[in-house]
């Protein structure tokens, strides 16, 4: 077994002590850091897949998360540094109903790094959160994230109340997660979509119109 493979089993199983070993082993091998997220991804699916067949409970979920905590923060000052110049600035934020963060931290450590300016409003955040921080913060870019399929409904009503508020024709909107799609694009009336950080913030750049 190599050291990818053994990095998606151990986490997968929750060896807390050894995925954090065997981050910093790929770290120190001068591994690029996106094959890391990318087998960070096969190892969740495989979480995901045990919780759903009833192999692992909720408290295996929070492990998972508490284990992915700590590989981020290894693996963030990696991704790159944090610039002075902005390209543009972002509201970002978990909707409604939705604790999930993981994801959404690498896509804020991944913005920064690309010279955004980025507004987190946090988790589990109401639609009235997002139209006071497009009043208050005027970004260019609103981005919702959500891992549940309860989500896409959180985030169609934010879309819908930013309409309300007039605001929609200020903003981009992107949705991102595991649940999201074209058609969860279309039904919420996002201009955009990604289940994946590197991929949304390249639709991030041309939503704002920059390289
Ligand atoms: C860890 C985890 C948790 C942790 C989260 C800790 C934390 N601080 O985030 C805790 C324990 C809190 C948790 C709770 C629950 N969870 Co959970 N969880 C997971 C798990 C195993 C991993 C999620 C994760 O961090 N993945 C790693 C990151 C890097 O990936 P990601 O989040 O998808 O993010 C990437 C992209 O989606 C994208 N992205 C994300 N956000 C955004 C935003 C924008 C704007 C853009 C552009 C891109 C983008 O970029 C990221 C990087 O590439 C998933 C399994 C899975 N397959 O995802 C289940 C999963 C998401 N959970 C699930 C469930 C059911 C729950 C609970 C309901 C369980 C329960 N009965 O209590 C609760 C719900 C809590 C709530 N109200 O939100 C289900 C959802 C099923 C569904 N279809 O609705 C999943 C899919 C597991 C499963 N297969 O059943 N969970």
């Amino acid at each position: 077994m190599n050291l990818r493979e053994e990095f998606v089993e151990k986490l997968a199983d929750l060896e807390e002590s050894k995925v954090i070993e065997l981050t910093k082993r790929r770290i120190e091998s001068k591994e690029n850091p996106f094959a890391i997220l990318e087998d960070i991804r096969k190892a969740t699916n495989i979480i995901g897949k045990r919780f759903e067949e009833g192999r692992y409970f909720v408290s295996d979920l929070i492990m998972a998360g508490e284990i992915l905590k700590q590989v981020m923060e290894i693996l963030k000052p990696l991704l790159g540094e944090k610039k002075a110049e902005s390209k543009g600035k972002v509201v970002i934020g978990s909707v409604e109903g939705d604790v999930h963060d993981i994801g959404k931290n690498i896509v804020i450590a991944l913005l920064e790094a690309e010279g955004f300016e980025v507004v987190d409003l946090g988790v589990d955040q109401p639609p009235k959160t997002f139209v006071e921080a497009i009043k208050q913060h005027k970004p260019q870019v609103v981005g919702l994230s959500g891992l549940l399929t309860e989500a896409i409904e959180s985030m169609k009503k934010t879309i819908d109340e930013i309409k309300e508020a007039g605001l929609r024709n200020k903003v981009k909107i992107i949705v991102g997660g595991g649940r999201t799609s074209e058609e969860v694009k279309q039904y919420t009336g996002a201009d955009d979509w990604a289940d994946d950080a590197a991929i949304g913030v390249k639709k991030i750049k041309a939503l704002v119109g920059v390289s």
